[in-house]
């Protein structure tokens, strides 16, 4: 299914003077969008090698698929998290669990400010709910996708690092991926899907 271009969720120069309105128009109408139209483009292309079982571009594809996708996602994130009204300190439940992981309000704005700051090259600053830790996280998304989709649940994984198959199929990454298959807990992915 393509996706489309989420609509600004609030007018081009709503957010003046701190974003002005040629980078918002700019930011959301070119670069917001072009992550959206290249998301749909790789999305085709491997329903195309999947129908067809040309598989010879998967690699390429998928990295597109998740440059775009990661793009698309954190941008429709970005412009949720801003608005004209916006500034100020949070408040209730969310102010809480933020003073309780960071120390203090305060302290975690300048440890965000600081992580984005240094953020190498191009990338994002994110605060993010950790589910494993069962805390507010404060991380960087160097460029942005790292071949993942933000906010994306993992359903199913496979490990592929050397560790998970080397000492038994050595450089037969394919073989044991294959033998792989033959384990899947497929009660355990429907179980965790049905959850999405
Ligand atoms: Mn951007």
């Amino acid at each position: 299914m393509p996706i489309s271009l989420p609509a600004l969720p609030y007018a081009y120069d709503a957010l003046e003077p701190a974003i002005d309105k040629k980078t918002v128009e700019f930011h959301h109408d070119k670069h917001h969008a072009a992550y959206v139209a290249g998301y749909n483009t790789a999305e085709t292309k491997l329903k195309d090698a999947a129908a067809s079982g040309d598989f010879s571009a998967v690699k390429h594809w998928t990295r597109e698929l998740a440059f775009h996708g990661a793009g698309a996602a954190l941008h429709a994130l970005y412009w949720e998290n801003l608005g004209p009204d916006g500034g100020g300190d949070p408040t209730g439940a969310l102010a809480e669990r933020i003073a309780q992981d960071f120390g203090s309000v305060e302290a975690f704005k300048k440890l965000f400010t600081a992580v984005t700051v240094a953020v190498e090259a191009s990338g994002w600053g994110v605060l993010a709910w950790d589910p494993h830790a069962g805390r507010l996280q404060v991380m960087v998304a160097e460029k942005h996708q790292d071949l993942a989709i933000w906010g994306a649940t993992p359903l199913l994984v496979c490990d592929v690092w050397e560790h998970a198959y080397y000492l038994n199929y050595q450089n037969l990454r394919a073989k044991y991926v294959e033998a792989w298959w033959s384990k899947v807990n497929w009660t355990d992915v429907a179980a965790r899907f049905a959850k999405v």
